[in-house]
């Protein structure tokens, strides 16, 4: 059951000009991406713990390599929701606006948001451990079990971020600096138990920001958060851009 968003809020969200959304595997869930954890997770035969580290690879990339072709393909195969839609719109509603997400299906670049600030890598990218050669899904999921580098035989894996590694950069710092000027936060469909990105929503919080959650079930994140909107993101981020528009276009209205 979705509640219905407070008009309050509405109006506050309305007039931000600095507004952060945080995303997290719940925002592809509705569109066939399984969670990690939370009651859709249904990654139960394989805890990310376990398989997303260095040291998993080393010890068996064979089963490592099969559950990233295997959740490489659900993907090229699955679409965007309304959800991502409706934060692709944001990007050309507010005047600074970011994406931060710690998802790598790619699927907010892929449902039109421009920019997009990686935590945790992007699944359509592969590179070799020994020579750092690029790779494309293509050339990797030909391969059969473990892809090899043509250039210096070395293991390829994909660009995402393991347990144990760290974030890019760049993306960090962005996504840092975004969270501590932003008005209005958004943390949407994530469990927020895996750092340093579940860190972000209390610095923003704690630089001034108003805390939102978008998520079916409480989190950590929920007694923190100024606002807990219950329910999928897929049908309350249409109902936050259709408010925004909504009172928007009531107070051009208003000023003519
Ligand atoms: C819906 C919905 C709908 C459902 N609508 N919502 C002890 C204490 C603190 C920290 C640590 C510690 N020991 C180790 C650490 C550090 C570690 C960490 O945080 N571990 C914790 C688990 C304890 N972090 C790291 O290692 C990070 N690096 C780091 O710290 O570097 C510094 C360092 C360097 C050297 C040595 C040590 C440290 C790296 C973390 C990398 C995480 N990688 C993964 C895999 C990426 C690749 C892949 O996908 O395969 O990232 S793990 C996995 O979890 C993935 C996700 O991005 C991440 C977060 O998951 P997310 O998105 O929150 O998903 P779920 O499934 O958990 O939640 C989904 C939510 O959606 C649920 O709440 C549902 O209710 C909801 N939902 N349907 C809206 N329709
Ligand atoms: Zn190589």
């Amino acid at each position: 059951m979705t509640a219905p968003v407070p008009e309050e809020f509405l109006r506050r969200f309305a007039r931000a000009e600095r507004v952060v959304a945080f995303t997290g595997a719940g925002v592809s869930a509705e569109s066939g991406v399984p969670t990690f954890r939370g009651a859709e997770g249904i990654w139960k035969k394989f805890k990310p713990e376990e398989l997303a580290t260095m040291s998993a690879f080393l010890r068996s990339p064979e089963l490592v390599w099969e559950w990233y072709s295997h959740r490489k393909r659900i993907i090229a195969e699955i679409e965007p929701n309304p959800g991502h839609h409706a934060l692709a719109r944001f990007e050309h509603l507010f005047p600074h606006f970011a994406l931060i997400t710690q998802n790598i299906d790619n699927l907010h670049r892929r449902s039109g948001s421009r920019t997009v600030y990686e935590l945790h890598g992007n699944i359509e990218r592969n590179y070799c451990v020994k020579c750092g050669a690029p790779f494309s899904n293509a050339v990797v999921l030909r391969a059969s079990g473990v892809p090899r580098c043509d250039r210096c035989g070395g293991t390829v894996r994909p660009d995402v971020v393991w347990f144990g590694e760290s974030l890019p950069e760049e993306q960090w710092d962005l996504s840092l600096r975004a969270a501590q000027s932003a008005e209005v936060f958004l943390s949407i469909g994530t469990s927020g138990v895996v750092y340093p990105a579940a860190s972000l929503p209390l610095q923003a919080k704690r630089s001034g920001a108003y805390l939102v959650e978008i998520n079916p079930e409480p989190t950590p994140l929920t007694d923190v958060a100024d606002l807990f909107l219950q329910g999928r993101s897929g049908e309350i981020l249409p109902a936050l851009l259709e408010g925004v528009e909504r009172i928007r276009s009531a107070e051009s209205r208003g000023m003519e």
